[in-house]
């Protein structure tokens, strides 16, 4: 039988502001991480092109979304920058808010729902020299810059979410460091992801004080959005493998699962990390009950790959971080070599009904899907020069069923974002792969131009029949 996707299914596009806006010092916006990073070390950057420019989006928004609802699209979510919203003693920077009002406005006027970010890993430059994440007292600050966006842009958006991927800033800067500082700090890895925990759960409660305010729309919501890794070891597995399999799902999946549907953090993974870890996570009085504010109204689910486990060979890393788990490859995983990432398309289906299971009343949507492909340029078609990107059909399409199955059976999933649907900046990888359904040509002062993909995915987002 056909393979549906609900009537009423989100059908969107991801990105975030630091990746797309450009524009990093204009109308008072202060330096982010990425600006500095690019300042101090542009050789960090692939083909030395740092986060400067973005995709030109701050230019071309109003193309961009007029190029997002013809494809189909009925929302996408972006993020506002902590650093363009708020100066340096926290309080509005009009010149910043100004633009996101008329991208906000902008958006109304194209007909697409913006679902909005407060973190995209883009912590202001100032806030990190005061030790990030590290300190309390960024929390608190974080807390205060999310109260004044709810307060700002309370009645232009419904759906707003407090982090990006909260644990890729701990595993990207501290933990597999390749981000600035990179440091190789299991600890100061764990310190972030406890801190982050918390600013989430005061920046809702800052939510909720809004809403009883008065000060946002009636059917606004508050959620996360996290790279749900389901978690695989061996077929055969010893019990040592099924540990670390534990600590794996534990740290990466349980711990905000457990915080944005209970309002706790999962106790056997704090005990096996203080007592078998030698970890001190930074726990203060009362944190419970901060904690406790942390339930959301529902979540986003970005998933790329799977994530497969198995026994540390070893007790510590090089670096004398101890480890709970190492990589295991299966023997039959499918590989995308440009990113290196495992392709699984049936993980997000797992993703789905353990949530269906373990997680009963939560409600989420597949926030970030995509395929980064490198070197695009050598699949043109020679006549119309266009993108012919038939694996991204693929890819997409796979997911899709998967998910469309996980539907079926039960899952409460409410929608599909793809991730990077106008190919834009990455992080330290810049445009070495490209994931958009859109190409983004950077020697024609970053003209769009539709992939093959884009009419595939037009009529799947129209249609809701996954072809
Ligand atoms: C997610 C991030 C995105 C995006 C995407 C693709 O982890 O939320 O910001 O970049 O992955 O990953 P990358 O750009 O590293 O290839």
């Amino acid at each position: 039988a056909e393979l549906t996707l609900p009537k009423d299914f989100f059908f969107g596009a991801a990105m975030s502001g630091p990746q797309t806006e450009g524009g990093w010092n204009v109308g008072g916006k202060l330096e982010n991480l990425w600006d500095t990073w690019s300042i101090e070390d542009i050789d960090a950057f692939y083909n030395r092109v740092g986060s400067y420019v973005g995709n030109n989006f701050m230019r071309l928004y109003k193309e961009d979304l007029a190029l997002l609802k013809s494809l189909g699209m009925n929302n996408y979510r972006t993020s506002i920058q902590w650093s363009r919203l708020l100066d340096q003693d926290g309080n509005i920077n009009p010149e910043g808010a100004a633009w996101y009002h008329e991208l906000f406005a902008a958006s109304k006027e194209a007909g697409l729902e913006v679902f909005v970010n407060l973190y995209h890993f883009d912590m202001p430059t100032y806030l990190f020299r005061r030790g990030g994440w590290e300190n309390r007292e960024v929390c608190e600050a974080y807390a205060n810059y999310a109260y004044k966006a709810f307060c700002e842009f309370g009645k232009e958006v419904r759906c707003w979410f407090t982090f990006n991927e909260p644990i890729v800033e701990p595993e990207n800067r501290y933990w597999h460091p390749i981000w600035y500082p990179q440091h190789h700090s299991f600890q100061e890895a764990c310190t972030t992801q406890y801190n982050i925990s918390i600013a989430h759960a005061l920046a809702v409660a800052k939510y909720r004080q809004a809403v009883s305010e008065g000060r946002m729309l009636d059917d606004a919501r508050i959620g996360m959005i996290c790279n749900f890794s389901p978690s695989y070891t061996k077929d055969d597995p010893t019990p040592a493998d099924l540990e670390a399999l534990r600590m794996n799902d534990g740290l990466t999946n349980r711990w905000w699962l457990d915080l944005v549907t209970k309002g706790h953090l999962p106790q056997d993974v704090i005990d096996t990390l203080t007592n078998d870890l030698g970890i001190v996570l930074p726990i203060r009085p009362y944190d419970d009950a901060v904690l406790s504010e942390g339930v959301v109204d529902w979540l986003g689910c970005n998933y790329y790959q799977p994530s497969r486990v198995q026994a540390p060979s070893k007790s510590h890393d090089e670096w004398g971080n101890p480890l709970f788990a190492e990589p295991y490859i299966w023997p039959e995983r499918v590989m995308n070599e440009s990113r290196g990432w495992e392709i699984y398309p049936k993980g997000i289906y797992d993703f789905g009904m353990k949530c269906k299971k373990e997680y009963p009343e939560l409600e989420w949507y597949v926030s970030e899907n995509g395929i980064g492909i490198e070197r695009e340029y050598l699949n043109k078609d020679p006549e119309t020069q266009q993108v012919q990107d038939d694996y991204r059909i693929d890819f997409v399409r796979d997911h899709l069923t998967w998910i469309a199955k996980a539907i079926q059976d039960g899952a409460n999933c409410v929608g599909y974002h793809y991730w990077g649907l106008i190919d834009n900046w990455s992080w330290s990888n810049a445009f070495k792969n490209r994931y958009g359904f859109v190409e983004v040509d950077l020697m024609e002062n970053y003209e769009r131009r539709p992939k093959k993909s884009a009419a595939w995915l037009t009529e799947v987002a129209t249609s809701h029949v996954v072809k």
